[in-house]
């Protein structure tokens, strides 16, 4: 059921088809690795595009991600977003773009990717709060192009609704000067102290095989913990919880963003 896509992982980087040897190698399998192929298409004709691999072996998922096409030399916050309690989160489209501004920017969005599940930072905490910890997210490179992997453990919610969770990538550059600035998009809507283009989503992919409008793993949820982490905090709903100042250069995280978000009413905001 999962139909490889080997052109486009051929195309981007040679993705370790072999995940699942890594974890053999070492200790005998018990149960197999399910690994699930993302492919990142671009938000905001952001110009960002990748791929990802999502690789889980009893509770520890590993996280591999090879996009191109991003902001050179700025950090991009990344997530999983959607949600485990049998909600039908996807990826959104310019469609969404509510105010038809031009920019999909992240309440917009949340609206169809759903908030947080896991902040895929490089270190460190990877639980919703994690999601304004862009001194932790991967940069991407002078050619825009970030290599990300992590493993970490997560609940049995995450394992069980892996499908129903997708990856997003932030930072975008629409007047193509190379960095976060006001110039290009405005100010943020969760806080005008922040550029939009710090804020709003670049790239989207849904796990192979969850094609939208698909009836969520596991059907109605019945409740439960969330990931490793965490409860996702209500003031983090439907602001995707990222926000980045470009400051003198230095990006500062501005966790006031929590309040904006607040008031920003979401979605399909699951019972937590
Ligand atoms: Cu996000």
């Amino acid at each position: 059921m999962t139909a490889p896509r080997t052109t486009r992982l051929a195309a981007l980087l040679a993705l370790p088809v072999t995940l699942a040897l890594s974890g053999a190698a070492t200790a005998p399998a018990v149960a197999a690795e399910r690994t699930f192929q993302i492919n990142l298409n671009q938000l905001n004709d952001s110009g960002g595009k990748g791929t990802a691999m999502l690789s889980l072996n009893g509770n520890q998922l590993t996280v591999k991600i090879e996009s191109e096409g991003l902001v050179p030399g700025q950090p991009h916050a990344q997530h999983l977003h959607g949600s485990t309690d049998g909600h039908d989160f996807h990826c959104p489209d310019a469609s969404d773009d509510m105010d038809g501004d031009g920019i999909l920017n992240n309440t917009e969005a949340t609206h169809r990717y759903g908030d947080i599940n896991i902040s895929l930072t490089t270190q460190g905490g990877t639980t919703p709060d994690s999601g304004l910890a862009v001194d932790r997210m991967p940069m991407a490179d002078a050619a825009g192009k970030l290599s990300y992997e992590r493993t970490l453990p997560v609940s049995q919610d995450v394992v069980d609704h892996i499908k129903d969770l997708h990856i997003v990538q932030h930072g975008i550059d629409p007047n193509g000067n190379k960095k976060y600035d006001f110039e290009g998009a405005g100010k943020s809507e969760l806080d005008p102290k922040l550029p939009q283009e710090a804020t709003a989503p670049a790239d989207c992919g849904i796990v192979e095989g969850a094609a939208v409008g698909s009836l969520p793993v596991g059907g109605v949820e019945t409740g439960g913990g969330t990931a490793d982490s965490n409860e996702i905090p209500t003031a983090l709903a439907g602001a995707c919880g990222l926000a980045v100042v470009a400051a003198a250069g230095t990006l500062v995280l501005r966790r006031r963003i929590r309040a904006a978000a607040a008031a920003a009413e979401p979605t399909g905001r699951g019972a937590a």
